[in-house]
C-alpha cells in the first residue's frame, strides 16, 4: 500500500480514526470500551498502516506483506479503525464492534484475510508471537518486517523480557517493537506501579533503542519507524514512544478513568465536538 502517502494524508486519517475509535466506543454501550489505550496510539497505527509498512489490504495474504501484532489487544478500536481506513474491513462493520457474531470483537480476533495475524489480548503474548514470526522469516529468508506494538504496562509481563533476550540472541533485525508509553496502566500510573527505566532495559535486553519525545507527533513517529526500518545495527529495534493516553479528547487525557468505560450520550456528543473543532 501507499508508502509515499504525505503527512498531511495521514494526519487527516489520524482525525478521521479518533472519530472511528469514539463511534465504535460508543456503539459499544454497556459493554465499554478502551478509549484512553486506542487514543494514544492513533498516530502510531496511520504511521505503520499508511506508510511505513509493505501491504496490501486486496491482498492481505501477499507473502511478502511485513507483519503487524497489536500485542496491546485492548487498544483494538485504533486497529480496527486502521483496517477500516485503509481498506481490510467494510466501514459498514464499525456499528457491529463487540456486538454478537461481530469479526470486531473486543480483543483482536485471528483473521488474516482483515489483516488481522494472530489473537491478541493477553498481555506480553503477542509480543512474543511477534519475536516467533521474525524468527520464522529469518529462517525462511523472507525480508519482510515485523512491528509490534506494546503497551510500557504490558513491559511488566516476564515474558516480555524473555522473548526480548531471545529476539536479540537472534539477531531480530527485521522486528521493530514500539512502546506505547503513554504512563497510566489499567489501575494507575505506571511509574506507581512499576518504577522501572524502560529504556535501560531495552538496551540490556539487547535491542537498539530510540526514545521519542511526543509519540502523537506524527512527523516524529514516521521518522523514528523509517530510521529503525533502515538501521544497520543488526540489533531488533525498540521506540520508546511517549504518548498521551486518551490524546485527542480533553477530559480522556492522562486520566486512569478512562481506560476502559461505557460512554454516555453526553460524553460522546461532547468528544464529537471537541473533534470536529480540532
Ligand atoms: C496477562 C494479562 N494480565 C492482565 C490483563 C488486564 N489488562 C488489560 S489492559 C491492562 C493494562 C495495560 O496497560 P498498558 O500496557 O500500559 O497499556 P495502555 O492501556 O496504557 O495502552 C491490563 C493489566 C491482561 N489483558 N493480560
Amino acid at each position: 500500500m501507499g508508502n509515499n502517502n504525505t503527512v498531511e494524508f495521514i494526519q487527516e486519517k489520524c482525525a478521521v480514526m479518533r472519530r472511528d475509535v469514539i463511534e465504535m466506543g460508543y456503539i459499544a454501550g454497556g459493554r465499554g470500551a478502551h478509549f484512553g489505550p486506542a487514543l494514544s496510539s492513533i498516530e502510531i497505527m496511520a504511521s505503520l498502516f499508511f506508510n511505513i509498512m509493505n501491504h496490501d489490504p486486496k491482498n492481505p495474504t501477499m507473502p511478502d506483506r511485513d507483519r503487524f501484532v497489536q500485542s496491546k489487544g485492548h487498544a483494538c478500536l485504533s486497529y480496527y479503525s486502521a483496517l477500516i481506513e485503509s481498506g481490510y474491513i467494510a466501514k459498514d462493520q464499525k456499528s457491529t464492534f463487540k456486538q454478537d457474531e461481530s469479526i470486531l470483537s473486543g480483543h483482536p480476533s485471528r483473521n488474516i484475510e482483515h489483516g488481522i495475524e494472530i489473537s491478541s489480548g493477553s498481555l506480553g503474548n503477542g509480543f512474543a508471537v511477534a519475536c516467533g514470526m521474525a524468527k520464522a522469516a529469518k529462517i525462511k529468508k523472507e525480508n519482510h518486517k515485523v512491528y509490534c506494538l506494546v503497551g510500557d504496562g504490558e513491559c511488566n509481563e516476564g515474558i516480555i523480557w524473555e522473548a526480548a533476550m531471545n529476539g536479540a540472541k537472534n539477531k531480530l533485525d527485521n522486528l521493530v517493537a514500539i512502546v506505547d508509553r503513554n504512563g497510566v496502566q489499567l489501575a494507575g500510573k505506571t511509574s506507581d506501579i512499576m518504577d522501572v527505566d524502560l529504556v535501560a532495559l531495552w538496551k540490556a535486553a539487547g535491542w537498539e533503542v530510540l526514545v521519542l519525545e511526543d509519540g502523537n507527533d506524527l512527523p516524529s513517529i514516521l521518522e523514528a519507524l523509517e530510521k529503525m526500518k533502515n538501521s544497520k545495527s543488526g540489533k531488533p529495534h525498540a521506540i520508546i514512544a511517549n504518548t498521551t493516553k486518551g490524546k485527542g479528547i480533553s477530559f480522556m487525557e492522562g486520566s486512569i478513568n478512562w481506560h476502559a468505560r461505557v460512554m454516555n450520550k453526553e460524553q460522546y456528543e461532547q468528544a464529537i465536538l471537541e473533534l470536529e473543532s480540532n
